[in-house]
Protein backbone atom coordinates (compact mmCIF):
# COMPACT_ATOMS: atom_id res chain seq x y z
CA UNK A 1 0.00 0.00 0.00
CA UNK A 2 1.45 3.25 -0.83
CA UNK A 3 2.09 5.82 1.96
CA UNK A 4 0.28 8.73 2.55
CA UNK A 5 2.74 12.02 1.95
CA UNK A 6 0.61 13.71 3.98
CA UNK A 7 0.97 11.72 7.60
CA UNK A 8 4.33 11.47 8.84
CA UNK A 9 6.11 8.57 8.70
CA UNK A 10 6.45 5.82 11.88
CA UNK A 11 10.37 7.08 11.59
CA UNK A 12 9.15 10.52 11.96
CA UNK A 13 7.42 9.68 15.49
CA UNK A 14 9.23 10.55 18.23
CA UNK A 15 6.97 10.37 21.10
CA UNK A 16 3.12 9.23 21.74
CA UNK A 17 -0.04 11.87 19.92
CA UNK A 18 1.86 13.61 17.50
CA UNK A 19 5.30 14.35 18.55
CA UNK A 20 7.53 14.41 15.65
CA UNK A 21 11.34 14.58 15.37
CA UNK A 22 12.61 18.04 14.08
CA UNK A 23 14.78 16.41 11.65
CA UNK A 24 11.37 15.14 9.85
CA UNK A 25 10.07 18.98 9.16
CA UNK A 26 13.04 20.77 8.36
CA UNK A 27 14.56 18.55 6.04
CA UNK A 28 13.86 18.61 2.06
CA UNK A 29 12.23 21.71 0.46
CA UNK A 30 8.72 22.11 0.75
CA UNK A 31 6.27 19.80 -0.97
CA UNK A 32 9.10 17.53 -1.22
CA UNK A 33 9.00 15.25 1.82
CA UNK A 34 6.00 13.99 4.21
CA UNK A 35 6.94 16.56 6.70
CA UNK A 36 7.37 19.59 3.89
CA UNK A 37 3.46 18.47 2.86
CA UNK A 38 2.59 19.68 6.08
CA UNK A 39 4.49 22.67 5.86
CA UNK A 40 2.87 23.85 2.72
CA UNK A 41 -0.34 23.03 4.06
CA UNK A 42 0.26 25.73 6.61
CA UNK A 43 1.33 28.69 3.93
CA UNK A 44 -1.70 28.43 1.51
CA UNK A 45 0.46 31.17 -0.25
CA UNK A 46 3.26 28.75 -0.94
CA UNK A 47 2.10 27.81 -4.54
CA UNK A 48 2.38 31.64 -5.73
CA UNK A 49 6.00 31.32 -4.26
CA UNK A 50 6.72 28.51 -6.28
CA UNK A 51 5.41 29.68 -9.23
CA UNK A 52 2.14 28.99 -9.68
CA UNK A 53 -0.20 31.25 -11.01
CA UNK A 54 -2.01 33.01 -8.11
CA UNK A 55 -5.41 32.50 -7.91
CA UNK A 56 -6.46 36.43 -7.38
CA UNK A 57 -4.83 39.27 -8.11
CA UNK A 58 -2.18 39.85 -5.07
CA UNK A 59 -3.60 42.50 -2.31
CA UNK A 60 -0.11 43.59 -1.75
CA UNK A 61 0.00 45.44 -5.01
CA UNK A 62 -2.59 47.21 -4.19
CA UNK A 63 -1.43 47.83 -0.43
CA UNK A 64 -0.94 51.84 0.37
CA UNK A 65 2.65 51.19 2.22
CA UNK A 66 3.69 50.37 -1.41
CA UNK A 67 2.58 53.33 -3.33
CA UNK A 68 3.36 56.57 -1.06
CA UNK A 69 6.46 57.30 1.75
CA UNK A 70 6.56 55.45 4.58
CA UNK A 71 7.32 57.61 8.20
CA UNK A 72 10.35 59.30 9.19
CA UNK A 73 13.32 58.22 11.45
CA UNK A 74 12.25 58.60 14.87
CA UNK A 75 15.18 59.25 17.83
CA UNK A 76 14.20 56.39 19.50
CA UNK A 77 12.16 53.16 18.23
CA UNK A 78 8.55 52.07 19.44
CA UNK A 79 7.36 48.06 18.30
CA UNK A 80 5.22 48.89 15.26
CA UNK A 81 1.17 49.90 16.49
CA UNK A 82 0.25 46.25 15.41
CA UNK A 83 1.57 44.71 18.40
CA UNK A 84 -0.07 46.61 21.11
CA UNK A 85 -1.62 43.40 22.13
CA UNK A 86 1.43 41.95 23.65
CA UNK A 87 1.77 43.75 26.76
CA UNK A 88 2.32 42.72 30.76
CA UNK A 89 -0.59 42.05 32.68
CA UNK A 90 -0.96 44.00 35.92
CA UNK A 91 -1.29 42.99 39.39
CA UNK A 92 -2.45 45.74 42.31
CA UNK A 93 -3.44 43.46 45.26
CA UNK A 94 -3.65 46.63 47.06
CA UNK A 95 -5.11 49.14 44.22
CA UNK A 96 -7.18 51.38 46.56
CA UNK A 97 -4.83 52.47 49.00
CA UNK A 98 -1.02 51.52 47.51
CA UNK A 99 -1.63 51.01 43.63
CA UNK A 100 2.42 51.12 42.81
CA UNK A 101 2.72 47.51 44.50
CA UNK A 102 2.29 44.60 43.00
CA UNK A 103 3.98 42.86 39.87
CA UNK A 104 3.20 42.27 35.75
CA UNK A 105 4.59 39.14 34.21
CA UNK A 106 6.09 38.97 30.89
CA UNK A 107 3.80 37.87 28.67
CA UNK A 108 5.62 34.35 27.67
CA UNK A 109 3.27 32.78 25.33
CA UNK A 110 4.08 36.18 22.62
CA UNK A 111 7.91 36.31 23.33
CA UNK A 112 10.36 34.06 20.90
CA UNK A 113 13.86 33.62 21.35
CA UNK A 114 15.25 33.96 24.94
CA UNK A 115 16.11 37.38 25.46
CA UNK A 116 13.15 39.64 27.49
CA UNK A 117 12.36 42.92 24.89
CA UNK A 118 13.25 45.44 28.07
CA UNK A 119 9.53 47.01 28.15
CA UNK A 120 7.86 43.30 28.51
CA UNK A 121 10.09 42.40 31.32
CA UNK A 122 8.21 41.57 34.49
CA UNK A 123 8.28 43.68 37.94
CA UNK A 124 7.70 43.15 40.90
CA UNK A 125 7.74 46.52 43.42
CA UNK A 126 7.24 46.77 46.93
CA UNK A 127 6.36 50.60 47.07
CA UNK A 128 6.89 51.79 43.26
CA UNK A 129 9.49 52.71 40.97
CA UNK A 130 11.39 55.85 42.23
CA UNK A 131 12.50 58.82 40.19
CA UNK A 132 16.22 58.56 40.54
CA UNK A 133 18.35 61.47 39.33
CA UNK A 134 21.61 59.55 38.86
CA UNK A 135 23.83 62.90 39.66
CA UNK A 136 22.47 62.54 43.29
CA UNK A 137 22.35 58.92 43.58
CA UNK A 138 25.63 56.87 45.23
CA UNK A 139 26.38 53.41 46.00
CA UNK A 140 28.27 52.82 49.55
CA UNK A 141 29.90 50.03 50.35
CA UNK A 142 30.73 49.84 54.39
CA UNK A 143 31.00 47.29 57.25
CA UNK A 144 33.93 44.82 57.54
CA UNK A 145 36.22 46.63 55.37
CA UNK A 146 39.52 48.70 55.17
CA UNK A 147 38.50 51.64 53.46
CA UNK A 148 34.50 52.39 53.71
CA UNK A 149 34.00 53.74 49.49
CA UNK A 150 31.30 55.94 48.38
CA UNK A 151 30.60 55.73 44.84
CA UNK A 152 29.04 58.12 42.75
CA UNK A 153 27.40 56.88 39.12
CA UNK A 154 30.17 58.41 37.41
CA UNK A 155 32.55 56.80 38.69
CA UNK A 156 31.10 53.79 38.75
CA UNK A 157 30.61 54.21 34.96
CA UNK A 158 34.87 53.97 34.28
CA UNK A 159 35.12 49.85 35.67
CA UNK A 160 35.71 47.65 33.56
CA UNK A 161 32.53 45.48 33.10
CA UNK A 162 31.35 42.23 32.20
CA UNK A 163 28.18 41.08 30.08
CA UNK A 164 25.80 37.94 30.79
CA UNK A 165 22.54 36.86 29.21
CA UNK A 166 20.93 35.37 32.78
CA UNK A 167 17.43 35.18 33.77
CA UNK A 168 15.43 36.92 36.64
CA UNK A 169 12.66 34.73 38.02
CA UNK A 170 10.72 36.33 41.14
CA UNK A 171 10.29 33.30 43.98
CA UNK A 172 6.99 33.36 44.02
CA UNK A 173 6.37 33.32 40.29
CA UNK A 174 3.70 30.54 39.24
CA UNK A 175 2.11 30.13 42.71
CA UNK A 176 -1.11 30.54 41.57
CA UNK A 177 -0.84 26.74 40.36
CA UNK A 178 -1.55 26.27 44.15
CA UNK A 179 -5.01 27.44 43.52
CA UNK A 180 -7.64 24.75 44.68
CA UNK A 181 -8.99 24.95 40.84
CA UNK A 182 -6.35 25.58 37.59
CA UNK A 183 -6.76 29.10 36.71
CA UNK A 184 -7.67 29.97 33.35
CA UNK A 185 -5.73 32.67 32.30
CA UNK A 186 -2.40 33.14 29.80
CA UNK A 187 1.26 31.25 30.52
CA UNK A 188 2.59 34.48 31.54
CA UNK A 189 -0.01 35.53 33.83
CA UNK A 190 0.77 32.33 35.97
CA UNK A 191 4.30 31.70 35.07
CA UNK A 192 5.28 35.28 33.51
CA UNK A 193 7.58 36.41 36.73
CA UNK A 194 10.86 35.32 35.01
CA UNK A 195 12.41 37.21 32.55
CA UNK A 196 16.14 36.87 30.52
CA UNK A 197 17.99 39.85 29.52
CA UNK A 198 21.72 40.37 28.59
CA UNK A 199 22.87 42.16 32.02
CA UNK A 200 26.39 44.33 31.74
CA UNK A 201 27.96 46.04 35.21
CA UNK A 202 30.57 45.48 37.19
CA UNK A 203 31.59 42.44 38.95
CA UNK A 204 31.11 42.75 43.13
CA UNK A 205 34.24 41.14 43.70
CA UNK A 206 35.82 44.51 41.81
CA UNK A 207 34.44 47.05 44.51
CA UNK A 208 35.17 44.83 47.54
CA UNK A 209 38.89 44.31 46.65
CA UNK A 210 38.86 47.82 45.73
CA UNK A 211 37.11 48.60 49.78
CA UNK A 212 39.30 46.25 50.75
CA UNK A 213 37.03 43.53 52.78
CA UNK A 214 38.20 41.75 55.86
CA UNK A 215 37.50 38.19 54.01
CA UNK A 216 38.47 36.61 57.33
CA UNK A 217 35.45 38.14 59.44
CA UNK A 218 32.87 39.04 56.76
CA UNK A 219 30.43 36.09 56.10
CA UNK A 220 27.43 38.26 54.56
CA UNK A 221 26.29 41.47 52.77
CA UNK A 222 23.24 43.38 53.71
CA UNK A 223 22.08 45.12 49.98
CA UNK A 224 19.84 47.99 50.71
CA UNK A 225 17.77 49.71 47.79
CA UNK A 226 16.64 53.34 47.92
CA UNK A 227 12.89 53.35 47.24
CA UNK A 228 10.56 54.16 49.72
CA UNK A 229 10.63 50.24 50.38
CA UNK A 230 14.50 50.62 51.30
CA UNK A 231 14.19 47.19 50.44
CA UNK A 232 17.41 45.15 52.13
CA UNK A 233 18.60 41.32 51.79
CA UNK A 234 21.29 39.59 53.53
CA UNK A 235 23.14 37.43 50.92
CA UNK A 236 26.26 35.37 51.82
CA UNK A 237 29.47 36.57 50.75
CA UNK A 238 30.59 33.79 48.47
CA UNK A 239 27.76 33.70 46.42
CA UNK A 240 28.45 37.86 45.32
CA UNK A 241 32.34 37.31 45.18
CA UNK A 242 31.75 33.89 42.76
CA UNK A 243 29.51 35.96 39.92
CA UNK A 244 27.17 38.60 41.91
CA UNK A 245 26.84 41.68 39.13
CA UNK A 246 26.57 45.51 39.91
CA UNK A 247 24.24 46.04 36.96
CA UNK A 248 24.05 49.04 35.26
CA UNK A 249 22.81 48.08 31.61
CA UNK A 250 20.14 45.70 30.31
CA UNK A 251 20.16 44.49 26.38
CA UNK A 252 22.55 47.27 25.76
CA UNK A 253 21.21 50.54 27.52
CA UNK A 254 20.70 52.09 31.51
CA UNK A 255 18.54 49.84 32.98
CA UNK A 256 15.11 50.47 33.06
CA UNK A 257 13.58 52.83 35.63
CA UNK A 258 11.65 49.51 37.06
CA UNK A 259 14.49 47.62 36.43
CA UNK A 260 16.56 49.61 38.99
CA UNK A 261 17.59 52.33 37.35
CA UNK A 262 20.85 53.25 37.48
CA UNK A 263 21.96 50.72 39.26
CA UNK A 264 20.72 47.39 40.96
CA UNK A 265 22.48 44.13 42.55
CA UNK A 266 21.77 40.93 40.11
CA UNK A 267 22.65 37.70 41.88
CA UNK A 268 22.49 35.19 38.96
CA UNK A 269 19.96 32.23 39.59
CA UNK A 270 18.69 32.89 43.23
CA UNK A 271 15.23 34.34 43.67
CA UNK A 272 14.44 37.73 42.41
CA UNK A 273 14.03 39.26 45.81
CA UNK A 274 17.70 39.26 46.92
CA UNK A 275 18.53 41.22 43.69
CA UNK A 276 18.16 44.80 45.01
CA UNK A 277 17.03 47.22 42.51
CA UNK A 278 18.43 51.22 42.97
CA UNK A 279 21.05 49.67 45.34
CA UNK A 280 22.44 52.64 47.62
CA UNK A 281 24.37 50.46 50.45
CA UNK A 282 26.16 47.17 50.70
CA UNK A 283 27.53 46.53 53.98
CA UNK A 284 30.17 43.52 55.24
CA UNK A 285 28.83 41.65 58.21
CA UNK A 286 28.91 38.52 59.97
CA UNK A 287 25.60 37.54 59.91
CA UNK A 288 22.03 38.16 58.17
CA UNK A 289 20.18 41.09 59.09
CA UNK A 290 17.00 39.18 59.88
CA UNK A 291 15.29 41.67 57.68
CA UNK A 292 11.61 41.68 56.86
CA UNK A 293 12.01 40.03 53.72
CA UNK A 294 14.11 37.02 55.00
CA UNK A 295 11.68 36.50 57.89
CA UNK A 296 8.05 37.36 57.37
CA UNK A 297 8.68 37.36 54.14
CA UNK A 298 10.53 34.78 51.22
CA UNK A 299 10.24 32.11 53.82
CA UNK A 300 9.09 28.52 52.66
CA UNK A 301 6.58 26.88 54.79
CA UNK A 302 7.19 23.32 55.27
CA UNK A 303 4.45 20.83 55.60
CA UNK A 304 4.78 20.52 59.67
CA UNK A 305 4.45 24.47 59.70
CA UNK A 306 8.17 25.28 60.09
CA UNK A 307 9.21 27.72 57.64
CA UNK A 308 13.09 27.33 55.89
CA UNK A 309 14.95 30.63 55.90
CA UNK A 310 17.45 31.55 52.70
CA UNK A 311 16.86 29.10 50.54
CA UNK A 312 17.47 31.54 47.73
CA UNK A 313 18.51 29.26 44.78
CA UNK A 314 15.62 28.81 42.03
CA UNK A 315 15.31 25.57 41.09
CA UNK A 316 14.89 24.07 37.31
CA UNK A 317 11.83 24.49 35.33
CA UNK A 318 10.37 24.53 32.33
CA UNK A 319 7.10 25.61 30.83
CA UNK A 320 5.30 25.67 27.19
CA UNK A 321 4.98 28.83 26.16
CA UNK A 322 2.81 27.48 22.91
CA UNK A 323 0.55 26.36 22.73
CA UNK A 324 -0.45 27.65 26.02
CA UNK A 325 -3.70 28.44 27.88
CA UNK A 326 -6.39 30.42 26.70
CA UNK A 327 -5.11 29.87 23.02
CA UNK A 328 -7.04 28.19 20.81
CA UNK A 329 -5.60 26.05 17.85
CA UNK A 330 -7.33 26.92 14.06
CA UNK A 331 -7.36 23.49 12.84
CA UNK A 332 -5.61 20.54 13.12
CA UNK A 333 -2.24 19.81 11.81
CA UNK A 334 1.68 20.81 12.14
CA UNK A 335 2.40 23.11 15.10
CA UNK A 336 5.56 24.01 16.65
CA UNK A 337 5.98 23.04 20.84
CA UNK A 338 8.06 25.56 22.19
CA UNK A 339 8.75 26.74 25.41
CA UNK A 340 11.58 28.08 27.80
CA UNK A 341 13.58 26.24 30.10
CA UNK A 342 15.70 27.62 33.16
CA UNK A 343 17.72 26.53 36.18
CA UNK A 344 19.36 28.11 39.28
CA UNK A 345 21.60 25.68 39.99
CA UNK A 346 23.28 24.61 36.88
CA UNK A 347 23.16 24.45 33.17
CA UNK A 348 19.96 23.44 30.81
CA UNK A 349 20.79 19.41 30.05
CA UNK A 350 17.71 18.34 28.30
CA UNK A 351 13.67 18.96 28.15
CA UNK A 352 11.50 16.34 27.23
CA UNK A 353 8.20 17.26 25.76
CA UNK A 354 5.06 15.14 26.23
CA UNK A 355 1.62 15.40 24.20
CA UNK A 356 0.17 12.16 26.23
CA UNK A 357 0.21 13.43 30.22
CA UNK A 358 3.46 12.26 30.46
CA UNK A 359 3.35 8.48 29.16
CA UNK A 360 5.83 9.43 26.14
CA UNK A 361 8.69 11.81 25.88
CA UNK A 362 10.22 13.20 22.95
CA UNK A 363 13.60 15.48 22.38
CA UNK A 364 13.66 18.77 21.68
CA UNK A 365 15.92 20.94 20.01
CA UNK A 366 17.39 23.50 22.33
CA UNK A 367 19.08 26.93 22.30
CA UNK A 368 20.86 29.31 24.81
CA UNK A 369 22.39 25.90 26.41
CA UNK A 370 25.37 27.12 27.05
CA UNK A 371 24.79 29.91 28.89
CA UNK A 372 24.93 30.00 32.46
CA UNK A 373 21.47 30.73 34.49
CA UNK A 374 20.14 31.99 30.87
CA UNK A 375 16.90 31.10 29.20
CA UNK A 376 16.85 27.82 26.93
CA UNK A 377 14.77 27.95 24.29
CA UNK A 378 13.11 24.30 23.95
CA UNK A 379 11.79 23.33 20.30
CA UNK A 380 9.42 20.06 18.79
CA UNK A 381 7.10 19.71 16.44
CA UNK A 382 3.81 18.22 17.20
CA UNK A 383 1.16 16.99 14.32
CA UNK A 384 -2.26 17.65 16.24
CA UNK A 385 -4.75 15.04 15.01
CA UNK A 386 -7.50 16.82 16.49
CA UNK A 387 -7.88 14.26 19.70
CA UNK A 388 -7.31 14.97 23.64
CA UNK A 389 -3.72 15.88 23.94
CA UNK A 390 -1.95 17.04 27.35
CA UNK A 391 0.60 18.96 26.52
CA UNK A 392 3.79 19.13 28.91
CA UNK A 393 7.65 19.50 29.19
CA UNK A 394 10.30 18.30 31.85
CA UNK A 395 13.46 20.32 32.49
CA UNK A 396 16.97 17.96 33.69
CA UNK A 397 19.89 20.64 34.35
CA UNK A 398 23.32 19.40 34.26
CA UNK A 399 23.75 18.40 37.92
CA UNK A 400 20.68 15.26 36.94
CA UNK A 401 17.98 17.16 39.27
CA UNK A 402 14.51 16.83 36.86
CA UNK A 403 11.68 19.60 36.92
CA UNK A 404 9.01 17.36 39.91
CA UNK A 405 5.37 16.97 39.00
CA UNK A 406 2.46 19.16 40.32
CA UNK A 407 1.66 16.27 43.05
CA UNK A 408 5.58 16.03 43.83
CA UNK A 409 6.08 19.90 44.58
CA UNK A 410 2.55 20.35 46.66
CA UNK A 411 3.87 17.24 49.24
CA UNK A 412 7.32 18.50 49.74
CA UNK A 413 6.04 22.05 50.83
CA UNK A 414 3.37 23.26 52.50
CA UNK A 415 0.34 24.19 50.53
CA UNK A 416 0.56 27.46 52.08
CA UNK A 417 3.91 28.19 50.79
CA UNK A 418 4.26 31.07 47.98
CA UNK A 419 7.44 30.16 46.88
CA UNK A 420 9.70 28.43 44.30
CA UNK A 421 6.88 27.02 42.45
CA UNK A 422 8.93 24.59 39.74
CA UNK A 423 6.75 21.94 38.59
CA UNK A 424 5.69 20.76 35.66
CA UNK A 425 3.31 22.74 33.98
CA UNK A 426 0.06 20.60 31.88
CA UNK A 427 -2.00 22.16 29.17
CA UNK A 428 -4.94 20.22 27.78
CA UNK A 429 -5.35 20.88 24.22
CA UNK A 430 -9.53 19.53 23.38
CA UNK A 431 -10.92 18.28 20.20
CA UNK A 432 -12.15 22.24 19.67
CA UNK A 433 -8.80 23.54 19.82
CA UNK A 434 -8.97 25.06 22.99
CA UNK A 435 -5.96 24.79 25.32
CA UNK A 436 -6.44 24.81 29.09
CA UNK A 437 -4.54 24.81 32.49
CA UNK A 438 -5.07 21.30 34.29
CA UNK A 439 -3.58 19.88 37.10
N1 LIG B 1 14.77 48.00 46.17
C1 LIG B 1 14.00 47.00 45.73
N2 LIG B 1 14.58 45.94 45.13
C2 LIG B 1 13.83 44.92 44.67
C3 LIG B 1 12.42 44.92 44.83
C4 LIG B 1 11.83 46.08 45.43
O1 LIG B 1 10.62 46.18 45.56
N3 LIG B 1 12.65 47.09 45.87
N4 LIG B 1 11.69 43.83 44.42
C5 LIG B 1 12.42 42.57 44.41
C6 LIG B 1 11.70 41.45 43.88
S1 LIG B 1 10.61 40.68 44.91
C7 LIG B 1 11.97 40.94 42.64
S2 LIG B 1 11.23 39.55 42.09
C8 LIG B 1 12.88 41.63 41.73
C9 LIG B 1 12.11 42.04 40.48
O2 LIG B 1 12.93 42.68 39.59
P1 LIG B 1 12.30 43.32 38.27
O3 LIG B 1 11.19 44.24 38.69
O4 LIG B 1 13.42 43.97 37.57
O5 LIG B 1 11.73 42.16 37.48
O6 LIG B 1 13.46 42.79 42.29
C10 LIG B 1 13.74 42.71 43.65
N5 LIG B 1 14.45 43.88 44.08
MO1 LIG C 1 9.99 38.62 43.94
Amino acid sequence: MKSDPQQPQPEDRAAGNGLLHRRAVLRGGLGVTAAGAFLQALAPNAARAQGAPAAAPAAAVTNPWLRVPGGPMSEYGERSRHEKDVHRTIVQLYKAVAPQVGWCGTPLEALHGIITPSGLHHERHHAGVPDIDPDKHELMIHGLVKRPLVFSMNALARYPTVSRIQFLECSGNSYYMLEKEPMQVTCGQIHGSVSCSEWTGIPVRTLFDEAGVDYKKAKWVIAEGSDAATMARSIPLDKLLSDGLIALYQNGEALRPEQGYPVRLFVPGWEGNVSIKWLSRMKLVEAPAMSREETMKYTDLMPDGKAMQFSMEMAVKSVITSPSGQMTLPEKGLYEVTGLAWSGTGKIKKVDVSADGGKTWAKTSLYGQELQHGLVRFRAPWQWDGSPALLQSRATDEKGRVQPTRQEHVVKYSMKNMYHYNAIQTWAVSPDGKVRNVY
